[in-house]
């Protein structure tokens, strides 16, 4: 109910601001349009500054509106697609608890190999393990893909490695920025971390029903959209490169280079996606502590094998064989 009360408010004092057209509105006239108080109003005001707004506050004239956040559109993202499935089947929502669970559902459901799901804002992101994801409202790529390859189950993390590599691609044509991937799933800038990936199955007995990839992006959040908890390992592709960046654009080279990829994948194994991410990896060649659900591994990550698996060599030349950790590189 509070919500409803909210979002009612916050089309209200949007209304005011369109029928205003670029003009000046007083804080007196949008308290009693929206029927509360001052106070209220520089709340409303804030909110949407958090939600991209931008607005010019003069004392005395008021507020006004300068810059309207973008909004991802399905139009802008399948117009001039060049792919054959990914993407041409596109469920789209202002908010969601989380894409992966809506995803989840329509995989469920029977939904087309290529179906991707995609949010303005998730109130439940979620990350590995089921730690939390920061998706705030129209800054970010909060995406869920539903492939349905023909594979053996073992190999189903060797698409999360595919799917950062075409991340990867698709932000350095985009942005000219040059990523680096973290084993498994992440993608830094100098190090702090502006892209997950979050693969989850579903499967009866050893058999593939769909695999679906959660891509969660960070595009033009700037240091103060951030949470103090992420905000030193966290980072944006604005941030990085001081431009904005049109987000449906970025989802539809993204769409197209995964496609690419994965059909080569399907065609030819997994081998020239490995070459391809060895050059995206930094933390190959280094020393690295692995935390894994059964303790620490400290040593240096010699490679990944053909099945995607993280190899490290420990300080007494033993072997490991990491299927699934976080990463710290030393
Ligand atoms: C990931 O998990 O990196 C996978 C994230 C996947 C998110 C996408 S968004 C679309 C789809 N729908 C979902 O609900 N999820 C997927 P992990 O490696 O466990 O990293 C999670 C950790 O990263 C958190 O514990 C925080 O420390 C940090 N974190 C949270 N939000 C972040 C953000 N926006 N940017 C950078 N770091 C963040």
């Amino acid at each position: 109910m509070a919500h409803y009360v909210q979002s009612a408010l916050r089309e209200k004092l949007l209304e005011v601001f369109t029928h205003a057209n670029g003009e000046f509105v007083s804080g007196q006239q949008l308290s009693e349009v929206l029927g509360c108080s001052r106070t209220a109003v520089w709340k409303h005001i804030e909110d949407l500054r958090k939600e991209g707004y931008e607005l010019e506050a003069i004392r005395r004239k008021g507020y006004r509106i300068t810059t309207k956040p973008e909004k991802i559109t399905s139009n802008e993202i399948q117009l001039g697609l060049k792919t054959k499935f990914l993407g041409r089947n596109i469920h789209y929502e202002e908010t969601v608890t989380s894409t992966q669970k809506i995803a989840h559902k329509l995989a469920y459901d029977g939904a087309n190999e290529g179906t991707i799901v995609v949010a303005e804002e998730q109130v439940a992101g979620r990350g590995r393990l089921d730690r939390s994801w920061h998706s705030p409202k129209y800054t970010g790529i909060w995406m869920s893909i539903i492939l349905r390859p023909a594979i053996p189950l073992p190999q189903s993390p060797q698409l999360t490695l595919l799917a950062a590599v075409s991340i990867a691609q698709a932000i350095q044509e985009v942005t000219n920025l040059e990523p680096e991937i973290k084993w498994p799933n992440d993608i830094l800038f100098d190090r702090k971390k502006a892209v997950g990936i979050l693969t989850e199955l579903q499967a009866e007995s050893d058999r593939i029903n769909s695999i679906i990839i959660g891509v969660g992006i960070n595009v033009n959040q700037t240091e103060d959209d951030f949470p103090d908890d992420i905000k030193d390992k966290a980072t944006s592709l604005r941030i990085q490169s001081g431009k904005e960046i049109n987000r449906s654009e970025l989802i539809q080279t993204i769409l197209e280079k995964l496609e690419k990829l994965y059909e080569s994948y399907l065609k030819t194994g997994f081998y020239p996606i490995k070459l391809l991410w060895e050059a995206y990896a930094i933390s190959i060649g280094k020393e690295i502590v692995a935390s894994t659900l059964t303790g620490k591994i400290h040593g240096f990550a010699k490679g990944i094998t053909d099945e995607g698996v993280l190899i490290i060599e420990d300080a007494n030349r033993v072997i490991h064989h990491v299927h699934s950790a976080d990463i710290e590189i030393k």
